[in-house]
């Protein structure tokens, strides 16, 4: 998996009306879509999505905002993906993000920083199964 990551377009980017722009970003920079819905998560698949932070102080809240209205979760495919995506979007907290990076363009904070990006090869192939059937991809890799 290690040419895949997972990108989620999350409420506040869908709300500001800044998905068009943000995946201007991410073809610019190289990466192909290989799937890509939009969908507002329930209760139970932002948690689970988000089980590795489920002891955090910020857990509630931030399934709360995951709820919040439609994401768009996007399956992307480019040598190096992992690190070339988290590089493109900065910074979780975008006060400390880059300069052109997408969360320093467009995100508010820390909670609300406007997109996901995978951490690892391992979470990129948990988590684009958390969205999308293998069918779905098969269809669409390497094509
Ligand atoms: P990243 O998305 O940069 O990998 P993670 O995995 O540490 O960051 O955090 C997942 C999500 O949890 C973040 N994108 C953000 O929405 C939220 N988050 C992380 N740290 C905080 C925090 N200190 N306060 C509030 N929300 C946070």
């Amino acid at each position: 998996m290690s040419n895949k990551t997972l990108a989620i377009l999350k409420p506040d980017c869908v709300k500001k009306n800044l998905i068009g722009q943000v995946i201007t970003k991410i073809n610019e920079a190289g990466f192909k879509i290989v799937a890509m819905k939009m969908t507002k998560l329930t209760n139970d698949s932002a948690g689970g999505f988000y089980e590795i932070h489920k002891e955090r102080p910020f857990f509630n809240d931030l399934l709360l905002y995951m709820t919040s209205g439609p994401c768009v979760p996007i399956a992307l495919e480019k040598d190096n993906a992992v690190a070339d995506f988290r590089k493109l979007i900065g910074a979780t907290d975008p006060s400390n993000a880059e300069e052109g990076t997408i969360r320093k363009l467009y995100a508010e904070s820390i909670e609300q920083n406007i997109v996901h990006g995978s951490d690892s090869d391992e979470n990129a192939a948990k988590e684009i199964a958390h969205f999308f059937s293998r069918k779905e991809l098969l269809e669409n890799y390497n094509k």
